[in-house]
């Protein structure tokens, strides 16, 4: 459980070089964060046994495996097979829907006591070409599902907002903040329970730096935002 002095911030390793500068990222962070986001780059470069190293040097931290899973129930649950023992959630693309896909995910999870997190739509501008577009019928297999949480972007506040009125009971991460340009503490303002936060911190000179600025902006803003809609 993160301690008060937590930001609720996720850290994305994606791109990390060596296990080294990951092992310095998770050591120099973990008392500040709510958890750590473990990206293709990282599971690929360095494999799937670095997930558990990483955690046992944070073990209060949440770890998410962001293996943006969309295939057939079978292959993402083998897929899933290789980090589940190390971390306790994982991320899934939503559109490819609930049967003989999510539906047979979540069962495989939920046995295993892990969490399901679905991408709702995205945080690059092309998000705009397909997935938001099918947001209606992403609601329903996010409805049908029940994922733990839901992934919304940073970028686009107004679809967090959209997300977390549908999704009351949904917890909502939002990637995009920093490098892809979304001012922290925007997507809490408009109902994110957590912001994803990559490169602003893991391709800083100072980590610890950059999280403690970003978390300080994350506050004020929170707290303007309080003062605004009240
Ligand atoms: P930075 O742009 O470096 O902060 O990294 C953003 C992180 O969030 C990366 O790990 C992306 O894979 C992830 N992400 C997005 O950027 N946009 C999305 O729409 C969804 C995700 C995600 O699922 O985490």
């Amino acid at each position: 459980v993160p301690g008060s002095s937590t930001y609720r911030i996720v850290v994305a390793l994606d791109a990390v070089e060596t296990v080294r500068t990951a092992y310095r990222l998770v050591d120099v962070l973990c008392e500040k964060v709510y958890g750590f986001k473990l990206g293709l780059p990282l599971l690929l470069r360095h494999g799937p046994k670095v997930a558990g190293r990483l955690r046992s040097l944070c073990p209060s931290a949440a770890w998410i495996a962001d293996l943006k899973l969309a295939d057939i129930g079978a292959v993402m649950k083998a897929t899933v097979e290789t980090i589940i023992d190390d971390v306790d959630a994982v991320i899934a693309h939503s559109f490819v829907g609930a049967r003989g896909a999510l539906d047979e995910l979540k069962e495989y999870l939920d046995a295993r006591g892990r969490k399901l997190i679905l991408v709702a739509t995205m945080s690059h501008s092309g998000a705009e070409e397909v997935y938001d577009k099918a947001l209606d019928l992403i609601d329903f297999v996010i409805e049908r599902v029940q994922p733990w949480g839901l992934v919304a972007p940073a970028t686009r506040p107004s679809l967090v907002e959209r997300l977390r009125r549908k999704h009351p009971n949904t917890v909502i991460l939002s990637p995009g903040v920093g490098a892809q340009g979304a001012k922290p503490g925007t997507a809490l303002c408009h109902g994110a329970d957590y912001e994803i936060v990559g490169r602003a911190i893991t391709s800083s000179e100072n980590p610890l730096g950059s999280l403690e600025e970003i978390g300080a902006t994350q506050m004020e803003v929170l707290r303007q935002c309080r003062r605004e809609r009240h």
